[in-house]
């Protein structure tokens, strides 16, 4: 099953998250010499990374793991309806356990470059130690938000007190009872820690730049009963997800905003509003998400649930965002997040009247206040999607580089291929789906498998998409992205950080038409061989 003894593998692939390791597990079943390079010191990927308190994810648990393998299934149980990210990790660990991963692992290695050799048709990957490492085909399995931002204020390196970004968080576990904590960042991760860190913080000061809107999660935790009836559902749980247009357990209502009284449409989002999840937004009337005036009545109905659960008026409508309509950017779902300003040892900082002016050694300047705090959470985000390219120099055929290539945003074949990258396939690369992410994950990993047991199959040395194929595809993905209000506003999905100058115009960086959509054109193409590549 060799495919070249002169290279070292015949697959490399970089990370370790549950891409990674599921990539690595579908080329030990093709029998290929396959190894995984992961910047971190173990598997997880964001899981590995994210340990901030209250990290957890938004999906379904049980529509969140993997479907492809029965004993996994059987075996592993969810704790909680949202499991948070130390269960996440062991799930990760215990894949890499149960499908014996770990021997073609390689950890604490940090890709440089990966470099495509014209004349061997392999990939040169270099470790940040200079180690080289080739192969016929590259699979990179890098995440979409792996590379953190810090803010871009002034004097954030003389603070002297502890700091972390929420992607780097440490190890041990931090104490915060009696002490003075900021938090800088409002997002999903944000809403997230602070919620969670309200609990037993002395005081605590938010600096909110931008408001966003934010659910309740309705998390529980999963008893052993349930968890077996959950079990006997999995085939139903799946189904449904593959039917879903983003791949989770909420199906979206055909009906338009405007199709009964506002009394009922007021008794069906209060229905929405006490379900689990994503429901709120997903199981809604599709039309909120391109039509405004749809979009405005639903963001009121949310508005007023804000200013129902927060006391003080002014810090309820510094939490209602104005800028930007309910499910336009990255919905992030809460558990008692807005109660937490209820609070007499927390306070809201609103940064569109008293912004950030600097860092300073004991703490925070805003332009009217000095704060001082003994800790200083950065929960600022990160250089999405294409900025896990961007970290690693990759070039192409002739030394083309894939950041030139990608200049005016990102240009590909299916989200799977870029022109110019002969064997290189990615997953979870721009322009493909995203939402729930495993599910997305397992088809494109599949996928891929399938491409490269055919190209083993077949003697194909070398496999590249064509410059009509990455039109074609780029033009389809931004005709799907047509008329979603999404699309108009500045947030990590729209490609934007306002903390990278390079970062300050929208692009369209992912696929926004349906799941079985984006299957059916990924299928055929496999279907006709995939005769629309370039393979020799
Ligand atoms: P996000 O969603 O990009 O949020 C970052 C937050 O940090 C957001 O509120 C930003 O305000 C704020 N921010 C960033 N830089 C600054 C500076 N310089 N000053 C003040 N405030 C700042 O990242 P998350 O980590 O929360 O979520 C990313 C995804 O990870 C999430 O959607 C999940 O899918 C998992 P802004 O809105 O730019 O005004």
């Amino acid at each position: 099953t060799q495919m070249n003894k002169n290279l070292d593998y015949d697959v490399l692939i970089i990370g370790a998250g549950l891409s990674g390791l599921y990539a690595l597990h579908r080329m030990h079943k093709l029998g290929l010499r396959a190894k995984v390079l992961e910047a971190g010191g173990d598997v997880g990927g964001t899981w590995y990374w994210n340990r901030y308190p209250g990290a957890r994810f938004d999906s379904e648990s049980y529509s969140y793991g993997f479907s492809f393998s029965q004993e996994v299934l059987d075996e592993w149980n969810w704790s909680e309806h949202f499991a948070a990210q130390p269960e996440t990790l062991r799930y990760c660990e215990f894949l890499c356990n149960k499908f014996n991963l770990r021997p073609d692992m390689q950890f604490n290695t940090r890709v440089t470059s990966a470099h495509f050799q014209d004349k061997s048709n392999s990939w040169k990957l270099t470790d940040e130690s200079g180690k080289q490492y080739t192969s016929r085909f590259l699979v990179t399995c890098i995440g979409i938000l792996n590379n953190f931002t810090m803010p871009n204020i002034a004097g954030a390196s003389s603070y002297k007190g502890q700091a972390f970004h929420t992607a780097r968080w440490p190890r041990e576990s931090i104490n915060f009872e009696n002490k003075r904590v900021a938090v800088i960042g409002t997002g999903a991760t944000g809403i997230q820690v602070i919620q969670e860190i309200v609990k037993t913080v002395g005081h605590l000061t938010v600096f909110q730049r931008t408001p966003n809107w934010s659910v309740p999660l309705r998390n529980e935790t999963i008893t052993p009963e349930e968890m077996d009836e959950i079990r006997s559902r999995y085939p139903d749980i799946f189904r449904r997800c593959a039917e879903s247009y983003s791949g989770f357990l909420h199906l979206s209502d055909e009906r338009s905003t405007f199709s009964m009284s506002s009394d009922d449409r007021e008794a069906f989002w209060e229905d929405l509003y006490q379900k689990r999840g994503f429901a709120k937004l997903l199981a809604n009337f599709g039309d909120i998400n391109t039509n405004k005036e749809a979009n405005d009545l639903i963001s009121e109905f949310i508005a007023n649930k804000i200013r129902q659960r927060v006391k003080d008026p002014v810090t309820a409508e510094t939490l209602i965002p104005k800028c930007h309509g309910f499910g336009t950017k990255r919905l992030p779902l809460e558990s008692g997040y807005f109660e937490g300003y209820n609070r007499p040892n927390v306070r809201l900082v609103d940064g569109k009247k008293s912004p950030i002016e600097s860092i300073t050694e004991t703490g925070i300047r805003t332009t009217d206040e000095d704060f001082e705090f003994d800790i200083i959470i950065y929960a600022t985000g990160f250089d999405a999607v294409t900025g896990s390219f961007s970290a690693i120099d990759f070039q192409g055929v002739n030394g083309i580089k894939l950041s030139d290539r990608w200049a005016q945003g990102p240009r590909t074949h299916l989200g799977l291929f870029v022109e110019s990258f002969p064997n290189m396939t990615m997953v979870m690369g721009p322009h493909q789906m995203f939402g729930n992410f495993p599910r997305s994950i397992e088809y494109a990993v599949g996928w891929v498998a399938r491409f490269i047991e055919y190209c083993r199959d077949h003697g194909i040395t070398f496999a590249e998409t064509s410059k009509q194929n990455v039109i074609d595809w780029t033009e389809h993905v931004h005709n799907c992205a047509n008329g979603l209000l999404a699309n108009e506003v500045d947030s990590w999905m729209t490609g934007v950080n306002k903390n990278l100058a390079h970062k300050q115009k929208r692009i369209i960086a992912r696929y926004q038409g349906p799941a079985p959509g984006y299957r059916k054109r990924a299928e055929d193409v496999a279907a006709r061989d995939y005769s629309d590549l370039i393979l020799a």
